[in-house]
């Protein structure tokens, strides 16, 4: 690990994934050994690995997956799915399966087409769908908080993207815990101080067999472009996407972001119908998408 001018053997990086995850829970505040907690799993090497490292830690954790039905090609969904089964069966775990085609009777691609979202790309609804449902399931089964496997590449990609576009409103709101509000679980990412390369090491040597397979429309996506560039950056400098993170969350805490404060913050309000905030008037935009898949369907 030559950002940490570091080497570890087998055993030692085996111990020292968790016990720097246990220190990056402390250090934000993340959750107690008293809460319950929820991992969202995707069947990746992430989600796996923090789902691994928590039970390894001695917190209650529970599994959630969602099925999206993205099965084109590589059957993505339907391996991703049984991936997850197979981990929770593995190791006595209790995972919730939500099957979105079930609850609302559309998958994702469907839901896609019907809302003209997203330009042909499916994840701008299928973003909206998984935060609704992690709320809505988190909320539902009174779980504490909700933790997803966000590494640093996924982080640092976001900042960056975030910063070439200079939306300040996301970039004030990036942070390693989002605290509850109306409807809104807390979330948490403990894993988002380690690279991708570390996670794939840690699922690899635990054995966690992990669905290798990027989900078929993440091809050509910006978020790839941006940790593309970063990983230029890191080659040359390693190091950089580190301390690009870190120097964020050090300067946002200590108020130097260089972003006026005022930044307007848009109002939120509770939706009428599923109780989640959001800033759209009336229904949110995830209960608008269902209502109107629903017209199509009874017109059809
Ligand atoms: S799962 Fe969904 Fe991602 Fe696939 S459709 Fe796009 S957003 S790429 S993380
Ligand atoms: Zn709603």
């Amino acid at each position: 690990m030559r950002q940490h001018k570091l080497a570890l053997c087998k055993d030692h990086f085996l111990e020292w994934i968790p016990e720097q995850t246990e220190r990056f829970i402390k250090k934000y505040e993340m959750f107690t050994h008293e809460q319950k907690i929820l991992v969202a799993v995707s069947g990746g090497k992430d989600s796996l690995s923090l789902w691994d490292i928590l039970v390894r830690l001695g917190y209650q954790v529970d599994g959630l997956y969602l099925a999206l039905g993205i099965n084109e090609g590589i059957n993505y969904s339907h391996e991703s799915q049984r991936l997850s089964q197979k981990f929770a069966d593995e190791n006595n775990l209790k995972l919730h399966v939500v099957d979105i085609e079930k609850e609302y009777g559309k998958n994702i691609p469907q839901l896609s087409v019907i809302s003209h979202r997203g330009e042909g790309r499916p994840c701008a609804v299928c973003g909206l769908a998984k935060r609704h449902e992690m709320n809505r399931i988190a909320r539902d089964l009174g779980y504490d908080v909700l933790a997803t496997g966000h590494n640093l590449d996924d982080e640092a990609a976001v900042l960056f993207g975030n910063t070439l576009n200079w939306l300040s409103e996301y970039i004030l709101r990036q942070s390693p815990v989002l605290p509850s509000s109306n409807g809104l679980a807390r979330k948490v990412k403990p894993l988002c101080r380690f690279y991708e390369r570390e996670m794939t090491a840690y699922a690899i040597l635990r054995g966690i067999e992990y669905i290798y397979e990027e989900c078929p429309f993440a091809d050509g996506s910006q978020s790839i472009f941006y940790k593309e560039a970063l990983n230029q950056l890191e080659t040359a400098r390693p190091g950089a996407k580190l301390i690009f993170y870190l120097n964020f969350l050090e300067a946002k805490k200590s108020g130097n972001l260089f972003i006026e404060k005022n930044v307007e913050m848009q109002h939120l309000h509770p939706c009428p119908r599923c109780g989640q905030s959001t800033s759209t008037p009336d229904l949110c935009s995830f209960c608008r998408m269902i209502e109107k898949a629903n017209a199509t369907s009874t017109l059809l």
